[in-house]
């Protein structure tokens, strides 16, 4: 045999780079479930059964491409993906591993040692399932002052062509944001999601899952996660068809009745490669030319696609490994218990946190102005805010969980990212959904045992980060307004800031 290739379990498709010239007549693969991988921090259930379950599917239809392809279970016992590969090695004479480039840093340092320690040449081939590569985005990074996503966006449009009238943005506009952040008043139905029918292989990992992972978050009876791509890409033709022409307005929007909106779920494939995100946006674009979505709507997923989720990569493999250690506010105060039971008596709060540890899902705004906004604001340590933030999501890899967190929601990079921490009051909230109407706390007032905590903690984080923000162009009017106020009226929201600080962080 000549070439040993390793998939990860987020690399699960065809166009991972390690497949692409295989040779089933003369390289083996190797998939394995492994304690390490499936431990390093709380995974929620439905993350560990989707990618068990896809691993699985993934393996079989290689086997049906003709490839010998070796396959440890969790049951199997093999601690670390090192031990796994030394296992078939053992029993081979390989010339080498080929493995696609991890998405996280971790693995792709111990990979450095793998070549040492299994006593064979390891090959990590850059990853080309991405759009823009770490080199490209290195070369538009390199010089400029600010990174901002905007900028990049553009570029990549360009590249790949798409939603453009040759030279110019289709519908002379880039960006339609200022159209996708229309608040939910229940002024529409949201339809349905189809439920998908666990095959047995699903619900022998449900069962196998369930079994060796009882404290982990998320409930499976409420599983419904396709593990096969021609799965994911039913579920995308559902998205298409039912939400994507609702997408765009809604896409801010805080909603009571619905943990999905009319986003897309489809994160947690295109990350572990059950879709490809060139084929969803093209997809998307023909959508829009065929009339049957607004152009905003289009947009606005391919802004999420083709400019957020590259630009998020090139972040992380730009500024790790020292990225993970930074902590511009200082902010070091314990994670609340109730972030592992969702009990808070913040309605928003509350629905965001059940859903994103019963369902291992939480859309945008839920994360980034709800469970981000609550840590920014109450000071909550950014390690352990990551941490929870990797642990409960079922799209979440470090390359993009930490860049979000740490940088977008916590502004713990110092402004790498955002131009301004996203820290929100009650009002908000409020503008965005319908969450307050259920709550027992009012936006509308600063304190007192019915006011909205997030109004007094706006005001706390503000006189606290004075120093830092005070420089900040784009934080002026803020800062002037707060230093205007009535020094009695300062003095009772911050004494009510502390007693909401005790009572609900
Ligand atoms: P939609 O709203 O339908 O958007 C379409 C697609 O755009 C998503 O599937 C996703 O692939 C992409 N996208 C949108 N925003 C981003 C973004 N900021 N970064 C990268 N891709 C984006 N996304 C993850 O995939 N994994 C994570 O671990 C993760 N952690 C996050 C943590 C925080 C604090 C925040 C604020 C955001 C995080 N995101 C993460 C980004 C975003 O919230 C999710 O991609 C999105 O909610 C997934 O749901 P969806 O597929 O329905 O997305
Ligand atoms: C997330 C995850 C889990 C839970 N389990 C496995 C596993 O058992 N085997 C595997 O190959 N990959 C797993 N993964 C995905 C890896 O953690 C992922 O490849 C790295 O974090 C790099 O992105």
């Amino acid at each position: 045999a000549r070439n040993l290739i390793l998939v990860l379990g987020d690399q699960l498709s065809l166009n991972n780079p390690a497949l692409s010239d295989a040779d089933p007549a003369c390289d083996h693969i190797l998939l394995a479930e492994v304690t390490e991988e499936a431990t390093y921090v709380r995974h929620n259930r439905h993350k560990l059964v989707l990618l068990f379950s896809a691993m699985r599917h993934f393996a079989s239809r290689l086997k049906r491409k003709g490839f010998e392809v070796h396959y440890f279970q969790l049951g199997d016992d093999v601690s670390t993906l090192k031990s796994a590969c030394k296992t078939v090695l053992d029993g081979h004479d390989f010339e080498r591993v080929l493995v696609c480039q991890p998405g996280e840093y971790r693995l792709a340092h111990e990979f450095r040692q793998w070549p040492e320690a299994l006593g064979v040449e390891v090959e990590v081939l850059a990853d080309t399932r991405f759009l823009a590569s770490l080199e490209a985005f290195d070369a538009w990074a390199d010089g400029r002052k600010q990174l901002r996503m905007e900028y990049f966006y553009r570029d990549m449009r360009r590249q790949y062509d798409i939603l453009m009238d040759g030279d110019k943005p289709c519908g002379d506009r880039w960006n339609y944001d200022n159209e996708n952040r229309v608040g939910w008043r229940q002024q529409e139905d949201i339809p349905p999601r189809v439920n998908v029918e666990p095959d047995a292989v699903t619900a022998a990992v449900i069962e196998e899952v369930s079994a060796a992972f009882p404290d982990n978050p998320g409930d499976l009876s409420q599983f419904r996660l396709a593990v096969t791509q021609t799965g994911a890409e039913r579920q995308f033709d559902w998205f298409c068809e039912h939400a994507l022409s609702r997408f765009g307005t809604y896409q801010d929007a805080l909603v009571e009745e619905s943990p999905w909106v009319f986003h897309s779920l489809i994160s947690m494939y295109l990350n572990c490669g059950l879709l490809d995100p060139l084929e969803v946006c093209r997809r998307v674009e023909q959508h829009w030319r065929n009339g049957d979505c607004e152009l905003s709507a289009a947009e606005g997923f391919i802004r999420q696609v083709l400019g957020w989720r590259e630009y998020i990569r090139g972040i992380y493999w730009r500024f790790m490994p020292d990225y993970a250690d930074e902590n511009f506010f200082g902010a070091e105060r314990p994670l609340p218990d109730w972030f592992w039971s969702g009990e808070t008596e913040m309605r928003c709060v509350s629905q965001a946190v059940r859903q994103s540890l019963d369902l291992g899902y939480a859309h945008h705004i839920q994360r980034l102005m709800v469970i981000g906004n609550f840590s920014l604001l109450t000071g909550l340590d950014v390690q352990s805010v990551c941490d929870w933030y990797l642990a409960v999501y079922i799209d979440a890899y470090e390359w993009v969980e930490l860049p979000n967190t740490l940088g977008m929601a916590l502004y713990a990079d110092g402004g790498s990212m955002a131009s301004k921490p996203y820290a929100a009051s009650g009002k908000y909230i409020q503008k965005q959904g319908d969450h307050c109407k259920q709550c027992r706390f009012k936006p509308s007032k600063m304190t007192g045992e019915d006011a909205c905590p997030f109004n007094s903690l706006y005001w706390r984080f503000i006189d606290r980060q004075s120093d830092k923000l005070e420089n900040n162009p784009r934080m002026g009017l803020i800062m002037a307004n707060w230093k205007k106020r009535n020094p009695d009226d300062k003095t009772a929201i911050l004494k009510w800031a502390d007693h909401c600080l005790d009572r609900h962080a």
